[in-house]
């Protein structure tokens, strides 16, 4: 199963959001806490504390940050 993690109201998530829903993918959330220093779930997946980070075990992404790279990788690998 695919895993989003992500920040409430944080536009870059959103984003990713929008295109999982296009695509019809589905996908756990995990919500982080907007302190970023106590983000260690997201850094120990992705090693870095910046949200969005998509997992996708089944395809070996362990945790991808970057909103742009995670949609360019959903459209490369499921549109
Ligand atoms: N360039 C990044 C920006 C992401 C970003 O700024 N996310 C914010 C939340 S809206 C965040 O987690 N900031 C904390 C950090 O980067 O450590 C992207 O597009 O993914």
């Amino acid at each position: 199963m695919r895993e989003l993690y992500r920040l409430p109201g944080c536009p870059y998530c959103a984003k990713v959001e929008r295109k999982l829903d296009d695509l019809g993918l589905e996908y756990e959330t995990h919500s982080v806490l907007p302190f970023r220093f106590l983000r260690f779930s997201v850094k120990s997946v992705s090693g870095q504390s910046g949200v969005p980070v998509l997992v996708d075990l089944e395809h070996g992404v362990e945790g991808m940050a970057e909103s742009d790279d995670i949609v360019a990788y959903l459209d490369d690998t499921y549109a």
